[in-house]
């Protein structure tokens, strides 16, 4: 969908993602792919996450951009046009404008009026950067359309968005970047490093409850995608890190038995069961690089924090 603003935003699901959320939710392992935790509601309660102290990959990632966007800047090239997947607020970007100069910026997120609003905003602040916003799900195929320059794409992916995926799924998804990136463009990726567990646990579960209330709001937003009757108030938030597979989950716990029904479908979940909702892989330096170099691309440089808890990778086609 492309942003003018103006459509009818708040939709529910389109055929393929009913078809999604319904498998999910009558599988034995139940699950909601992450995903579905932005809608317009899910992008303010991760923008708020962002500020928690326990938070620490965004303050940490904006570090390393404050203190290298300059040498960024000079290995990935000006004039790129900067692919930013999952823009969210665009802030991270925004920060960069200054040094990376893009000629055209596409930011796309399936979290489609939260990105129309931050568009309104950034537009008035860099009038003179040709924009074009995409409201869409990028995490299976996705085509960027022809407003999009083929010149020198930078697909920007920051904030460990990678960890989302299983490592398997990631390299497909870095191919499609490689394929649609031609033979000058590239990535500039953020990728948060594998650290002790109880600062994993504290950042996904977090004392005031902010990343309980995101991970809860996913049951409102299947609600209104596929006229389901989640209470919400039966429900309680798990975050932690599970150090054997080398990623934090999230999980939605019942808290008595119950049914749930659909447009589609239903079923009972006993008290204790349930719903994963999202995985974060966490990265050691060398397989994230690793990773990108089996996907078709280069590394080219690499920046990190002092603790080496947070890694960019600029990697070329
Ligand atoms: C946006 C996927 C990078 O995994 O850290 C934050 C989402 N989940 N707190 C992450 C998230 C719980 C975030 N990503």
């Amino acid at each position: 969908m492309h942003i003018s603003c103006t459509e009818e935003v708040s939709l529910a699901a389109n055929a393929h993602e009913a078809d999604e959320l319904h498998a999910g939710l009558v599988a034995e392992q139940t699950w909601i792919s992450p995903k579905f935790l932005y809608d317009a509601l899910g992008s303010k309660l991760f923008e708020a996450i962002c500020e928690l102290p326990e938070y620490y990959p965004t303050r940490t990632e904006a570090a390393i951009f404050a203190r290298h966007g300059a040498e960024m800047a000079r290995v990935a090239g000006l004039g790129s046009t900067l692919v930013d997947l999952g823009a969210g607020n665009c802030a991270k970007a925004a920060s960069l404008f200054p040094l990376l100069q893009p000629a055209q910026y596409v930011p796309i997120d399936i979290s489609s009026e939260f990105l129309c609003d931050a568009l309104v905003r950034l537009r008035q602040r860099f009038p003179h950067i040709a924009m074009e916003g995409l409201g869409m799900d990028f995490s299976q195929r996705f085509e960027l359309p022809p407003q999009v320059r083929e010149e020198r794409r930078l697909f920007f992916y920051p904030g460990s968005s990678i960890g989302n995926f299983t490592p398997e799924e990631a390299q497909g998804f870095l191919r499609r970047l490689r394929a649609q990136c031609g033979d000058d463009g590239g990535v500039l990726i953020g990728v948060d490093l594998a650290k002790d567990k109880a600062t994993l646990d504290a950042a996904y579960d977090d004392a005031l409850g902010v990343t309980a209330a995101f991970n809860l709001n996913v049951l409102r937003h299947v609600n209104h995608l596929i006229g389901a009757d989640f209470d919400i108030r039966a429900w309680r938030h798990h975050g932690f890190y599970n150090a054997a597979r080398g990623r934090v989950e999230m999980h939605l716990e019942a808290l008595r038995r119950q049914e749930v029904r659909w447009n589609r479908g239903g079923r009972v979940f006993e008290a204790g069961d349930c719903i994963h909702t999202e995985n974060s892989y966490k990265y050691q330096q060398a397989d994230a690089i690793a990773l990108l170099e089996r996907s078709g691309f280069e590394a080219t440089r690499v920046w990190t924090d002092p603790q080496r808890w947070f890694a960019v990778i600029h990697a070329q086609a």
